[in-house]
């Protein structure tokens, strides 16, 4: 069967996310749009099409960018095709009755343009009940500055994808430091060559390894901190 052909309805759900990988793979959008409307229809949560479908399909892309088999224009398809599937997705993990719990300021830092796992942090955290002001990405330490005064955030959260941009971070942190206001803040740091003892180093509050945790963290501290004061 063609490519054309195939009717992703007539996929078990095995085959289906095999499939899913596939055209993540190959950047077609819209495939992984009806891909990930599919299993939503067969009761799939949206954290398990997201984990098993997309996130694990951008691993395999990752693998192959890092090996020269991939090349910018290709992942930057995959990366479009991934967050054809996110936009339906957001709703679904943002969903919260609750009242807004605390409110964060994010970004990806300067020289660095990767946003997918930042974005996936934002919905996770207003999937947690908190206010979500995103800075987008390549955010230099005035960006972040003046969004915290505008804001008035509990958290700060950056991200950084790259080897070469994560050291920005210390910059921001060392910045706040000078000022006499790093105490003010919960600051979060991620991103996929980061580690909990780079987070140490930093001077971050906390490392988190993925979205999840990072909802998690986030709540914790804010809790705690509340329960301090
Ligand atoms: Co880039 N890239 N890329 N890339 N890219 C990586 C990161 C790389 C590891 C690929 C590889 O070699 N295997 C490699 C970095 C190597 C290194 O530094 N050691 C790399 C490179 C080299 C580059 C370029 C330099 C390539 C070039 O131009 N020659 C270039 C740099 C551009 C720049 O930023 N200045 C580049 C460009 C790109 C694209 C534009 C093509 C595209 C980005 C598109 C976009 O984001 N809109 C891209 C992509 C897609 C990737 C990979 C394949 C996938 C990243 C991703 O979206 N993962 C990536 C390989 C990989 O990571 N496996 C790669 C899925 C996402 C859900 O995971 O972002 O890790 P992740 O986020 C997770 C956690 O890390 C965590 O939670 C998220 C969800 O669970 N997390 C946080 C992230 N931020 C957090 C913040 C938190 C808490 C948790 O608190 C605030």
């Amino acid at each position: 069967m063609s490519e054309e052909e195939l009717d992703l309805n007539t996929l078990n759900d095995e085959e289906l996310v095999e499939q899913m990988h596939d055209d993540l793979y190959d950047g077609l959008a819209e495939e992984i749009d009806v891909g990930t409307r599919i299993l939503l229809d067969r009761d799939w949560t949206a954290t398990e099409v997201l984990e098993k479908a997309l996130v694990e399909g951008m691993r395999i892309v990752g693998i192959d960018f890092r090996d020269g088999i991939l090349f910018v224009p290709e992942v930057l398809l995959a990366a479009n095709a991934m967050k054809a599937g996110m936009a339906i997705l957001r709703p679904l993990l943002a969903e919260t009755g609750a009242e807004s719990i605390g409110k964060i300021v994010i970004g990806t830092v300067k020289g660095d343009i990767h946003d997918i796992g930042k974005n996936l942090v934002g919905m996770m955290l207003e999937g947690a009940g908190f206010e979500v002001i995103d800075l987008g990405i390549n955010t230099d330490v005035e960006e972040f500055l003046n969004a915290l005064e505008e804001h008035s955030p509990d958290i700060l959260g950056m991200s950084a994808l790259l080897t070469t941009t994560m050291p920005y971070m210390k910059v921001v942190i060392d910045t706040l430091e000078e000022k006499g206001i790093r105490d003010d803040y919960i600051v979060l740091v991620g991103g996929a060559p980061l580690n909990e003892e780079f987070g140490e180093a930093i001077g971050a509050t906390a490392y988190c390894r993925d979205a999840a945790i990072a909802a998690e963290t986030a709540k914790r501290l804010v809790m705690e901190r509340r329960g301090a004061a």
